[in-house]
C-alpha cells in the first residue's frame, strides 16, 4: 500500500478525495488526523505545515500532495482509469475545473464561513459576512438549478472532479441553509449524489461524527430521501442514503470505518474548517495573529 490519505470523515473537503478513491476502488491507508491530539497533530504538520486536509502521501513516488482538487487529478495521472476525473478532451477539461473552483469557492467556502462563523469568540462574530455568504449561496443555488434541469451531473453525462466537489459540498450547505421548493433539480442532483455508492460510504463512515456539526441542525443522511422518498433518480434506482439501506454493493466493499469514532473529551467541538479540535484550543486560535490572520 503506497498511497496514505491524512483526512477527518467529518471533512467536507476530504469527502471529496474519498468519492474519488471509492469510485475506483483506490487502496490506500487512511490516517485520521486528530487535531485535538498533540501527537496527531504534530505529526501531520511535520507532512504539511498547514494543517489543512485532506493530505495525500504517495511513499512509492516519495511526493506528498495537497489539496482536494490537486489529490484527484494526481489520481487520474498516476492511478489512471477508464473514465478521468478531467476529460481528456480540452473544452471538457476546463468546464470541469470550471465547475470545480465554482462548488468549492461558491458553495464549499460560503458554507463554512457561515458554520466558522458559530466557532468565533463573542463579539468576533461577522452577522454582515455572514449575510452575505448566505445571499452568494442563495445565487450559487439558483446558478445549480439551472444547470441541474437538464443535467445528470455537474458535467452532464459522467461523473467527474466536478461531481466530487459538489457532493459534500451541496450536502452540507443543504443542512445550514436547506435548498428550498424552487430548487427541485438541485434537491433532485443531491439525491442522486447521496445514492452514488462511493458518497453513501463516505456518508456512512462521517455518521457517527455528525453530532460534533456546530450548528443546531445536524447533518442527516436521510433528510433528502425522506423528501424525495419514492422517487427514482436519472439512474433508475431508487435513492437509499440511510446507512441501513445502502446499496448492496457498498455493505459489501464498505470496510469498517478505519477508525471508530474516537472517545472525544466533553467540550471537544468542530474546528474553524471540518476537523475536531477542543474547544480552548479553536477559542486559542482566534487570539493574536491566528485572529488577524482569518479575520
Ligand atoms: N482548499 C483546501 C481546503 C482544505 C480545508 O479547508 N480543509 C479543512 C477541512 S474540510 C481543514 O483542514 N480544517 C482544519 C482547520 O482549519 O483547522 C482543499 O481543497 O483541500
Amino acid at each position: 500500500m503506497t498511497l496514505k490519505l491524512y483526512f477527518h470523515p467529518l471533512a467536507s473537503y476530504c469527502h471529496k478525495v474519498l468519492i474519488a478513491l471509492y469510485e475506483h476502488d483506490i487502496a490506500f491507508e487512511p490516517i485520521l488526523v486528530d487535531l485535538g491530539d498533540e501527537k496527531s497533530s504534530a505529526a501531520f504538520r511535520a507532512l504539511w505545515p498547514l494543517a489543512k486536509f485532506p493530505v495525500l502521501r504517495d511513499e512509492a513516488r516519495n511526493c506528498t500532495v495537497a489539496e482536494s482538487t490537486v489529490i484527484i487529478e494526481y489520481l487520474d495521472a498516476y492511478r489512471p482509469t477508464a473514465a478521468p476525473f478531467v476529460p481528456a478532451d480540452g473544452d471538457l477539461a476546463w468546464q470541469t475545473r470550471m465547475w470545480d473552483r465554482f462548488y468549492d469557492l461558491y458553495v464549499q467556502e460560503l458554507m463554512q464561513k457561515i458554520v466558522g462563523d458559530r466557532l468565533r469568540p463573542a463579539g468576533r462574530t461577522d452577522p454582515f459576512g455572514v449575510e452575505q455568504a448566505v445571499a452568494q449561496l442563495g445565487r450559487s443555488y439558483a446558478m445549480i438549478e439551472a444547470w441541474m434541469k437538464s443535467n445528470s451531473w455537474a458535467m452532464g453525462d459522467a461523473f467527474t472532479l466536478a461531481d466530487c466537489a459538489a457532493a459534500p459540498a451541496l450536502f452540507y450547505a443543504n443542512t445550514i441553509t436547506p435548498l428550498g421548493s424552487e430548487h427541485r433539480s438541485t434537491r433532485a442532483y443531491l439525491d442522486r449524489l447521496m445514492a452514488r455508492p462511493s458518497f453513501a460510504r463516505v456518508l456512512e463512515e462521517a455518521q457517527p461524527y455528525f453530532a460534533m456539526f456546530p450548528m443546531e441542525r445536524k447533518p442527516q443522511v436521510s433528510r433528502l430521501c425522506g423528501h424525495l422518498a419514492g422517487r427514482r433518480t436519472r439512474r433508475g434506482a431508487a435513492p437509499s442514503c440511510t446507512p441501513g439501506s445502502l446499496p448492496s454493493q457498498v455493505r459489501r466493499s464498505a470496510t469498517p470505518p478505519t477508525a471508530a469514532a474516537p472517545q472525544l473529551p466533553t467540550g471537544r467541538s468542530w474546528s474553524s474548517g471540518c476537523g475536531a479540535l477542543p474547544r480552548h484550543r479553536w477559542q486559542k486560535r482566534f487570539r493574536g495573529k491566528a485572529l488577524a490572520r482569518r479575520a
